[in-house]
């Protein structure tokens, strides 16, 4: 199987190679075959007693010691990823609601509220008063309402039921998925699939969508705070890929999660007294910032930071042997960049003290000092770029422009300029015109078992042809950016003439002399959030509730436990979600027929799993026809 279909990161892996230096392709031969049981979901090591194992062959025990089931054993292995990811996601949320705390308090300086109105409308919607009270005491309020919706409450999430529409609030009542607390019902996840607790499988999948939902609300919750405190994305132009390095500059990427890392250094890296430090070390260029990840969508939106690689990728930005740190917080960072780092000059810099890495410089990011520390982790940087050998250096001159930054409000902004009076219409009305078929969110990673990228290239030419609006977050826009989807010539090129007419009306209207990018980038992997929003408006705009638009999610290469959580949400939330690797459910029938099919009758969402991008596509345009003749409009 090829690696990559992206020419940049296999060039970097071939120079790789010739200093002998292994990455995760490598590892991941050396693990294969991999073990089947572990495969379908059919190993439990919950107790002491095991480890327990069924075959999903049906040789040998149906039961492990405890007389837990082949269907037991999947749902709550699935179910506890869905709380590792929803603990991920709960993580990052906090840390903002706790920083915005202390922003309102005067205890974090560096972290000043940029966006009065996103504040103002956040607080208005979970019921903050807003009328004649200063911004620090509006901010001081939503931090607390944030703070609680950690804790068992008395009442559903704000942050889940103050977003959604009623009937979905309806649904979720209906069936008992409520969720009253972020961590708490982590806490519950674990405790019903932990020994002898849950034994009914169909309840702890319940119990799964449960948590998936405060997954959700974390999400959203992580995204109204991050616009709050560095502000609301709106388009800007930028490239991705590999050719973003420098050969004359200090290059430092920022690679993880949570803004509150990121933009500080992006902010810091502007500063004229760290260019001209970079600048008397030898680089004419000064400072160079790329981002990795979703850390870098983050400062990509807000700050034009051009996306060097992602995901499966990331080893690759050290292997230019051009960089000079990266830069982590948390979540989705290779343990395997320290070993990699030291074949070269680079340095790699943990941040968050939970998450340390051996072999890597520690220096720990407070909220108190972060602009302190981003000056210190700026200067390590300059530091190691005067030990870079430029003999290793081999940037492949390959880059892409992208163009970023549609939150919601961009998205509303640039139809207002349509239609002035009612944002949504020409949307809706395009929609049931056909001229845009359908909506599809790309989410999620990439992953060592599919060849890099080559999901996402072929569905997205699928059902763009097909006219279907295309929206990505998190890696997946990674992947897009890196071969030019994020650009209006790719919709000149790829899309379908009703989708064309439209992106080209509204991009037109919005002064960009041209048509819109063939794909919206959203933002980071909290960022489905925005895609909901989306979402919820025009079905509360059309009078109908989630699961009757036609709308599909997919992650055609999925990797993490967040990806996990987050289709979990999407089914939940109503939409046909694709996933383009099978997760490790196929060792219980009855599993894989509830996630596939029963669960539509409950939220009308279920999952598709498909590995061929082709067929996936078609699939999705399948599912999209239904929803259209549901509504009553032409398939
Ligand atoms: Ni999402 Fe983002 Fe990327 Fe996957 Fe990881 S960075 S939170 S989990 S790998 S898309
Ligand atoms: Fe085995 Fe049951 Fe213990 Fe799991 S919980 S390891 S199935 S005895």
């Amino acid at each position: 199987m090829e690696k990559s279909i992206d020419k940049a990161t296999l060039s970097a892996l071939e120079h790789g190679e010739k200093s002998g230096i292994r990455t995760v392709w490598d590892r991941y031969a050396a693990q294969r075959p991999q073990c089947g049981f572990g495969e379908t979901g059919v190993c439990c090591r919950h107790c002491l007693q095991g480890p327990c194992r069924i075959s999903p062959f049906g040789h040998g025990p149906k039961e492990g010691v405890c007389g837990a089931n082949a269907d037991v054993m999947v749902a709550r292995g699935l179910s506890r990823a869905v709380a590792a990811g929803t603990s991920s996601h709960g993580g990052h949320a906090k840390h903002m609601a706790h920083t915005l705390l202390k922003s309102a308090i005067g205890e974090a300086a560096d972290y000043p509220i940029r966006d009065e109105a996103k504040l103002k409308t956040v607080a208005g919607r979970i019921g903050v008063s807003i009328d004649n009270r200063d911004i620090n005491s509006i901010a001081l309020d939503v931090a607390r309402k944030a703070l609680e919706d950690f804790s068992e409450k008395e009442s559903p999430l704000t942050w889940a039921a103050t977003t959604v529409t009623k009937g979905r609030v309806e649904t979720f009542l209906k069936f008992g998925v409520v969720p009253t607390g972020i961590d708490s019902t982590v806490s519950e996840s674990m405790h019903r699939t932990t020994y002898g607790v849950d034994s009914d499988p169909v309840n702890i999948l319940l119990g799964a969508i449960k948590c998936a939902l405060a997954d959700y609300a974390a999400c959203h919750m992580a995204t109204d705070i991050a616009d709050i405190l560095f502000g609301t994305p709106t388009p800007v132009v930028t490239r991705a890929n590999l050719g973003v390095l420098k050969k004359t500059a200090v290059n430092i990427a920022l690679h993880g999660h949570n803004p509150l890392l990121s933009d500080i250094v992006a902010q810091v890296s502007g500063e004229k007294a760290m260019n001209d430090r970079a600048k008397a070390a030898g680089a004419s260029d000064g400072i160079n910032v790329v981002g990795v990840c979703c850390t870098g969508n983050e400062i990509m939106m807000r700050h034009k930071i051009p996306m060097a690689t992602s995901s499966v990728s990331q080893e690759t930005a050290v292997l230019t042997g051009a960089l000079d740190a990266m830069v982590v917080d948390y979540q989705c960072i290779m343990p395997s960049l320290a070993g990699i780092a030291e074949c070269y000059h680079t340095k790699l810099i943990t941040t968050m003290p939970i998450a340390k890495i051996p072999g890597a410089i520690h220096i720990e990011f407070h909220e108190s000092s972060a602009k302190e520390s981003a000056r210190k982790i700026i200067e390590t940087a300059i530091e190691a770029f005067q030990k870079r050998d430029p003999n290793r250096v081999n940037i492949p001159e390959i880059s892409s422009t992208a163009y970023a930054g549609f939150s919601t409000e961009a998205i509303i902004g640039a139809l207002s300029l349509v239609n002035k009076e009612d944002p949504l219409k020409p949307l809706i009305d395009n929609i049931v015109s056909g001229n845009i078929y359908g909506v599809c969110l790309f989410a999620g990673c990439n992953t060592v078992k599919v060849t890099q990228d080559a999901n996402y290239f072929a569905m997205v030419k699928e059902l763009a042809k097909n006219n279907v609006l295309i929206l990505a977050t998190g890696c997946a826009s990674g992947a897009f950016g890196r071969h030019g989807f994020l650009t209006p010539e790719a919709t000149e090129k790829y899309a379908g003439p009703g989708l064309k007419a439209v992106l080209t009306a509204v991009g037109q209207a919005a002064g960009l002399g041209g048509p819109l990018p063939l794909v919206l980038h959203m933002g980071s992997c909290v960022d489905n959030s925005r895609a909901a929003d989306v979402a919820v408006a025009v079905a509360n705009k059309l009078g109908v509730d989630l699961h009757m638009l036609p709308v599909v999610a997919s992650a055609p290469e999925p990797v993490t436990e967040k990806a996990v959580a987050i289709g979990t949400w999407a089914v939940a939330a109503g939409l046909p979600t694709h996933l383009g690797v099978v997760p490790p459910v196929l060792g219980s029938k009855l599993v894989a027929e509830v996630l596939t099919s029963t669960v539509k009758d409950l939220f009308g969402g279920y999952f598709i799993v498909e590995p061929d991008p082709l067929k996936a596509a078609e699939k999705l345009l399948s599912v999209i026809g239904e929803r259209r003749k549901g509504l009553g409009l032409m398939a």
